[in-house]
């Protein structure tokens, strides 16, 4: 990991307590469906993923960066501008649009993406072309019998791909994009979902791929119970810790994961950071 990422990056070894990230909520649209996943546009009182009280389009994103970065302390704070959400943002043109505006406006800014990784192998040049900083791929399965237990459904070029099909195609494309952007030199991160009777064994499988593929750390988050999966009890602390500490042998393990909104804004460990300014 280069000193720009260690000390800049919140979600990369970065000094948290310091730095913090802007993530601008310009990518609604989905095109996978997780069995845990609940979209919410309007919400300024949950704070978790996929969760935004206003959809932005890349001007007002822009807009929005403006504004934040004129106040002193903000400006002092914030390192990262993300896109996450609250659908998966290479399903959104809106996401390539903002970060070449952003980029533009604010070379010195760290831009930070995370997705479920359906489109990457595609939409990899695109990322190159602005020149993407690092990138989160959420992974949560390597077997797709597993991958059909959580993800629904997978649309990819107008098809509908359903159970086993569906995941062996997501499966293949986040390992394929992982890869190429470590090739690459972007700073990568593996994002799994630790859900208690369904992946736990595919765990230490993604952090073998994640660590073989050239990402730099892995996040091993815990369910948050609603959709499909509203009945699977949440893994305890103690589990989630067992679960880390495990899979540290196999790949450093990122442990201050907020969760955040996808309209987060400020130091990830201020839990009141979510929403409009
Ligand atoms: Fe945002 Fe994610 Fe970039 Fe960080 S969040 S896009 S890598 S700038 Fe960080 Fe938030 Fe956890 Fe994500 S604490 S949910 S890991
Ligand atoms: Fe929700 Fe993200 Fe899964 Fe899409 S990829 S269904 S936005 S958790």
């Amino acid at each position: 990991m280069s000193e720009a990422v260690l000390h800049g990056h919140p979600c990369f070894g970065g000094d948290r307590h310091k730095y913090g990230r802007l993530h601008l909520a310009v990518a609604p649209a989905c095109n996978i469906q997780c069995a845990f996943c609940v979209r919410k546009h309007d919400c300024v009182a949950e704070s978790r993923p996929g969760v935004t009280s206003k959809v932005l389009t890349p001007k007002q994103a822009l807009q929005r960066v403006r504004l934040v970065m004129e106040d002193p302390k903000m400006r002092e704070v914030i390192r990262v501008v993300g896109i996450a959400g609250p659908g998966d943002p290479l399903a959104n043109e809106a996401t390539f649009e903002t970060f070449r505006l952003v980029r533009h406006a604010f070379p010195d800014l760290l831009t930070c993406l995370s997705s479920n990784g359906l489109l990457l192998p595609e939409r990899f040049p695109d990322l190159l072309g602005f020149g993407l900083h690092s990138l989160t791929v959420t992974i949560n399965a390597m077997d797709p019998e597993v991958g059909a237990r959580i993800y629904s459904d997978v649309r990819l070029h107008g098809k509908l791909l359903e159970g086993v099909a569906g995941a062996r195609v997501l499966v293949a494309n986040q390992i394929e994009g992982v890869g190429l952007a470590a090739r690459h030199g972007i700073v990568t991160k593996v994002n799994t979902v630790l859900i208690p009777g369904v992946n736990e064994d595919q765990i230490p499988l993604i952090a073998r791929a994640a660590l073989s593929l050239g990402a730099t750390v892995m996040n091993i988050m815990p369910l948050i119970p609603q959709g499909a999966f509203a009945a699977i009890p949440p893994p305890s602390e103690q589990h989630l810790r067992q679960v880390r500490d495990a899979n540290s042998l196999i790949i450093p393990q990122f442990r201050h994961c907020s969760q955040c909104r996808a309209d987060a804004i400020g130091l990830i460990a201020d839990k009141s950071c979510g929403g409009v300014r």
